[in-house]
């Protein structure tokens, strides 16, 4: 039983640590929209990578997942004059999901976040992409 026990452990502990919510970069962003949040807010990827995003929209209208280029960060809302800022941005429809691909930046940094739905950002819905050395 024991030599049976101790790899389950190992195995177990291994699991545990992979996706832990640890902080390492994924190469996957798996995150949920409602009013006005992102769940989870924060996520770590390596540069360079292909990325898929899982989105869910738990909400009642359209929510946005904006990744803003390194050092642009939205002013007092997302607008017209944010458009041109935009490293990539993917969007989902209310009660839908959806799955894109793109390439992590190549340079390591924070990055901010933001639905770029009209007063999404305003009421709070902000996030942080931490882009890291692969
Ligand atoms: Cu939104």
């Amino acid at each position: 039983m024991k030599k049976i026990f101790l790899p389950l452990v190992l195995s177990l502990m291994f699991v545990l640590t992979a996706c832990g919510g640890g902080g390492g970069p994924s190469t996957t962003i798996d995150v949920t929209f409602a009013e006005f949040t992102f769940t989870p807010a924060e996520f770590t990827i390596p540069a360079g990578q292909e990325i898929t995003v899982k989105t869910k929209n738990d909400g009642a209208v359209i929510h946005e997942f904006v990744i803003m280029k390194l050092g642009e960060t939205v002013g007092d809302d997302f607008g017209d004059e944010d458009e041109g800022n935009i490293y990539w941005e993917v969007e989902t429809d209310a009660g839908g999901s959806g799955t894109a691909t793109f390439t992590a930046p190549t340079e390591p940094g924070v990055y901010q976040v933001v639905c770029g739905t009209e007063g999404h950002f305003v009421a709070g819905m902000v996030g942080k992409l931490t882009v890291v050395a692969p």
